[in-house]
């Protein structure tokens, strides 16, 4: 095979006025304009209303390429795109040869005919996205509604474009085009591999792995196919292919074929092998092989073990007189068996998954896409995004239905890390068509998708749509006429997206919708509890209380959230000085949901004093966001088995802006993200409030009893000990389990003078160690408790506004460790919550963030400085937010 990369600098004209600047692709539109200095920061300001122009234009993406006499006569040479972005003509030297109109489909054109040797032009044609949904609305029969946000692109639900392009309740409205992940003129002779799917079967210890193959031939032939498997801890499969056959970028295509000249591959590496031959007819067909594995290492979750990955390498070759070079195809798999139990039992239906025999309660969030410019979704930001989740002890995330199917390197990285992934269709908060037309593209964009990533271990279930069976509900002409929408709902759902998915992909779970209660129930999963997957939105939406979320037991709540402001830090890199006001109009241009700002200053004047100003505001607003998940973690896993997996609303931004996000724009932790490390912890104790008790509750979700002792404290804020009691106790295995509780009125002391307290530490620990250390190391040991080996917890009694807060005179004092990095040791001279380390001035990740400082009992915290600074600039840049200081 031969490839020639079309990634690089391609010009981009726009249509109207005849203007060209460069453009690099992989990448887009808008990200073009900005490199050319002809537009400002779209994230600046509220430079983005000044942009909506962009998405209705036509533009036009060109360059020249170079054919050998030999390419130019190839009876095979196609033009490859894995993304186009998204209503597309595709020209070769002034001639018309393809149209493309869904981004989810890789686009494949036959050059043949169009090319001659020498030099050969190429243009995409990219029109706007917007004129094309508006007239494709006006030729509906009947209206196919869809939600909008604050600025909006019309009838986005109509193309097959990223939806949440045309703006969110978190996101801009940034309607860009252009070509992403991979651009490629191909050719090849002879028969290739286009998809290959593994499945697996074990008996004891002995795995078979049968895998499918999709396969295309020019000619009906006899071809020899042959599979290895190679341990990828030892593999060096990879380097036995020639740097310039661009083996990483063909994985990051999903076609992934490459010369299959280079199979010397080093046979200690190799764990199985499997040939066959065959008869192809002409065109596509689908043939498998099956190897047999003894005993491979397991792939786990981030948590529960490895990742083990194997590479496996599967060739096709026609045999006989004719034979060409070979086609190879390069993947990765993992052993392992997941099931998503989804069962009837007494209290409803049950969610969860089941990875080699360990029910996993599922950690994590909802992933959007890493940016709203494509051109910056680069690989650091998908690692820096994944790396932070699984940090933060998660093991799952969503991948939200208003996004994209993700590039081949994310879900390589999530194979890598062990996250597992719960992936919707991409089809969220929104009627859609069911026409031939629609439906045929949806069927041939599913048909890739399943294809292209049903071999990555991390993948975990297809789900239909994000809330698009909920939202025949939302609209006045889906709830006049209903049963038309169901029927539209039905057709694409089930007719399509469904019956692709359980056609090509029989070992995974088809869920029908987020939420759902399961296949052919069409019930309310934002308020009924007991069956399959919850969006629970009370406590936000509905501006209900945190101590609503003790209200419900979810089976699985793959929703929920509460927002928060970004950092000052963050803010001033879109609003100038005179705009840092909450509800000054550019803060509230970065605030896309209409009811978000009076949302988050009503839940403060429920539980807090008033800040005291915009950088206290933008503080506490993170500490009540991550007050709010944690209520909401805690309870939910405390009611395990009931209950079995969290993905709270949601990981990153798109862009700097008031969000649900636990990671801001540039990736840096807002402190629910310190928080989520805490709450996530596979070893955790929580101090819950339910029902007019307090009780402690340990949670262990690994496979080993742990037995410990328990400490609960009533400290007043001078750290007084007021009363306290002690345990020994056990946290059996993978449960949750209560370890002490109290009626609240029935506790000693003042509650706006003191606070509950608990500690656990380990048998095996207190054996070892009568004197605990000095001064520990805070999030840097596990779980980021005070004591390296120990859990601990904390509540106030009261809502914080009532509560007496001294002033905790902090001491710090920063050491140097390299050029970058510095140790923080903190002390106090009576209690400070959430304590919140911050410097502004030059930006850094700190080891922890969200923890209480006890007098007595110092902390170190380690901090990573964006850039090489001395211990003295580290001083005075710090700034130590704690809740006292938000009202002083
Ligand atoms: C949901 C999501 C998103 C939305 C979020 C916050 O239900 O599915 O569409 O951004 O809530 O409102």
């Amino acid at each position: 095979m031969v490839r020639i990369d079309l990634s690089g600098i391609w010009s981009l004209t726009r249509v109207s006025d005849a203007s060209v600047r460069p453009i690099v692709l992989p990448g887009d539109i808008i990200s073009a304009l900005l490199a050319s200095g002809e537009i400002p920061d779209p994230y600046s300001g509220t430079n983005e209303l000044e942009l909506q122009w962009v998405g209705r234009e036509d533009w036009l993406l060109a360059r020249d390429f170079e054919l050998d006499r030999a390419m130019a006569a190839m009876p095979e040479l196609f033009f490859e795109a894995e993304v186009i972005d998204t209503v597309a003509t595709v020209s070769v030297n002034g001639r018309q040869i393809a149209a493309s109109r869904n981004m989810f489909r890789r686009l494949r054109v036959d050059l043949c005919g169009a090319v001659v040797p020498g030099r050969n032009r190429i243009e995409v044609r990219i029109g706007s996205p917007e004129k094309a949904a508006v007239s494709k609305a006006a030729a509906l029969p009947y209206p196919v509604p869809y939600s909008t946000y604050p600025v909006s692109s019309p009838h986005r639900n109509l193309l097959r474009k990223e939806q949440c392009m045309s703006g969110w309740d978190w996101g801009p409205c940034l309607m860009t085009g252009g070509i992403y992940d991979s651009v490629a003129i191909v050719s090849h002779t002879g028969p290739r591999i286009e998809y290959a799917r593994p499945r697996f079967s074990r008996s004891g210890t002995s795995w078979t792995v049968r895998v499918e193959l999709d396969l295309y031939a020019t000619h009906a032939c006899s071809v020899g196919i042959s599979a290895l498997l190679a341990d990828r801890a030892t593999a060096t499969l990879r380097e036995t292919v020639p740097p310039a056959a661009g083996l990483a970028a063909q994985r990051e295509s999903a076609i992934g074929a490459t010369a299959t000249e280079n199979t010397d591959v080093p046979a200690d590496t190799i764990v199985a092998t499997a040939t066959e031959v065959f008869e192809l007819p002409a065109g596509l067909s689908t043939r498998h092989v099956a190897l047999a594995v003894e005993a491979p290492r397991l792939w786990w979750p981030a948590g529960y073990g490895n990742q083990a990955l194997y590479g496996l390498r599967l060739t096709v070759q026609e045999t006989g007189a004719g034979a060409g070079t070979g086609y190879a195809l390069d993947i990765d798999i993992g052993f392992r068996e997941l099931e998503m139990v989804a069962e009837e039992d007494s209290i409803g239906r049950s969610m969860y998954f089941r990875v080699n025999g360990r029910d996993i309660f599922a950690k994590g969030a909802n992933w959007i896409p890493a940016d709203a410019l494509p051109s910056r979704r680069t690989r650091a930001r998908l690692e820096s995004l994944l790396d932070s989740a699984v940090a933060a002890n998660m093991n799952c995330l969503r991948v939200w239905g208003g996004g994209r199917y993700e590039s081949g390197e994310f879900y390589r990285l999530c194979d890598e890390k062990g996250i597992l992934l719960w992936q919707d269709c991409m089809f969220s908060c929104a009627l859609y068509p069911s026409d031939a037309d629609f439906l045929s593209e949806v069927d041939a964009e599913i048909r890739h998708q399943v294809r292209r990533l049903q071999h990555h271990p991390s993948l975990a279930l297809w789900c239909g749509n994000n809330e698009a069976l909920g939202a025949i509900g939302w609209y006045e002409e889906s709830r006049k006429n209903p049963e038309r929408y169901y029927i539209d709902y039905d057709r694409l759902n089930e007719g399509v997206l469904g019956k692709a998915v359980r056609e090509l992909d029989p070992d995974r779970t088809w869920w029908p919708s987020s939420p759902s209660a399961g296949p052919e129930d069409f019930s309310d999963n934002w308020h009924v509890d007991g069956r399959g997957d919850m969006h629970y939105w009370s406590v936000w939406h509905e501006g209900k209380p945190f101590s609503a979320y003790l209200d419900v037991k979810p089976r699985f709540c793959s929703e929920f959230g509460f927002q928060s402001f970004p950092s000052a830090r963050t803010v001033a890199g879109f609003a100038p000085a005179d705009q840092r006001n909450v509800t000054s109009p550019v803060m509230e241009h970065h605030q896309r949901h209409p009811k978000g700002n009076s949302l988050i200053l009503d839940t403060m004047t429920r539980y807090f004093r008033m800040p005291s100003g915009f950088a206290a505001t933008l503080y506490l607003s993170q500490v009540q966001q991550a007050m709010a998940i944690r209520t909401a973690v805690e309870w939910w896993r405390s009611l395990r088995p009931e209950c079995m997996g969290t993905l709270y609303w949601q990981l990153g931004d798109v862009w700097p802006a008031a969000s649900w996000s636990s990671l801001e724009y540039d990736g840096s932790w807002k402190l629910l993200h310190y928080e989520a490390r805490r709450f996530y912890a596979p070893l955790h104790l929580a101090l819950i409030e339910k029902g007019g008790e307090i009780r402690a509750v340990g949670m262990n979700d690994t496979k080993i009893p742990r037995a410990g002792r328990l400490q609960v404290r009533i400290l007043g804020f001078d750290d007084s000990t007021v009363a306290q009691w002690q345990e020994e106790t056990e946290i059996p295995a993978d449960a949750s389990t209560c370890l002490w509780r109290a009626r609240k009125e029935a506790l000693p002391g003042d509650p706006t003078r003191s606070f509950v307290h608990a500690e656990w530490i380990p048998a095996e620990y207190d054996e070892r160690n009568t004197l605990g250390p000095d001064c520990p190391a805070s999030g840097g040991g596990k779980d980021g408790q005070e004591n390296p080996e120990s859990l601990s917890a904390w509540m106030f009694r009261t809502e914080p506004k009532r509560c007496n807060l001294p002033d905790p005179a902090i001491f710090r004092e920063v050491s140097r460790l390299s050029d970058n990095s510095f140790s923080i040791r903190l002390s106090a001279e009576s209690c400070a919550f959430h304590v919140q380390p911050v410097a502004a001035t030059m930006g850094g990740h700190f080891s922890d963030a969200g923890f209480v400082l006890l007098p007595g009992k110092p902390i170190l915290i380690g901090f990573e400085a964006n850039g090489v600074h001395t211990a003295q600039e580290v001083e005075e840049s710090l700034e130590l937010w704690h809740l006292a200081a938000s009202y002083r």
